[in-house]
């Protein structure tokens, strides 16, 4: 199983469903866009290769991880939407600011899935250096855009089963 590998982009097909009738909000942070931009081409491409309909991608911007929550907020309280992707890149420094801003975006996305029972996924990385997040925005740890996607996908299949818990 690719989690086993702390890395989904080699995902399986288990619980894995077409999702052409599903339309997906997207929100990514401008900061540190040379990760979040790749992270944001690897969410699409998962969703469209897994079929959604582009027109059925909504792409939103904000400035930085910190606005994720609120824009998140905005993106799930539409009826029409089934599940928010949040992309960022907090890069650790010398300031508290790594601590604050990680959490607060990690109980903030968290709080909206459940405020509007719909996934809301943590596409945020949260990384010691830029050479990390390069890694995991299409290096050899992967786009994990590309498992966003996917894990708001398997969510959504896990919903469709109406409880059938066999991943
Ligand atoms: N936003 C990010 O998405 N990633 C960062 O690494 C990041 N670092 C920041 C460091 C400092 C010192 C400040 C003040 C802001 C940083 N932000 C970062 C922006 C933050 O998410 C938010 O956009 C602003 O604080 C405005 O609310």
């Amino acid at each position: 199983m690719a989690s086993n590998l702390k890395n989904l982009s080699e995902y399986s097909s288990k619980n894995i469903i077409k999702v052409e009738d599903y339309t997906f909000g997207i929100v990514v942070a401008e900061w540190n866009e040379a990760i979040t931009l790749p992270l944001l081409e690897g969410a699409v491409n998962t969703l469209v290769n897994n079929g959604a309909k582009k027109e059925n991608i909504i792409i939103k911007t904000v400035a930085g991880s910190f606005e994720l929550s609120l824009a998140s907020q905005w993106l799930a309280q539409e009826q029409d939407i089934d599940a928010v992707i949040a992309l960022g890149c907090v890069i650790q420094g010398e300031t508290k600011h790594f601590d604050f801003i990680c959490q607060a975006v990690a109980n903030g996305i968290t709080n909206v899935g459940l405020k509007y029972d719909k996934p809301v996924i943590f596409g945020v990385l949260t990384t010691d250096n830029l050479e990390q997040a390069q890694e995991r925005s299409g290096g050899k740890h992967g786009n994990k855009g590309d498992e966003a996607a996917i894990t708001a996908i398997k969510m959504l299949g896990i919903r469709e089963k109406k409880g059938i818990w066999d991943f």
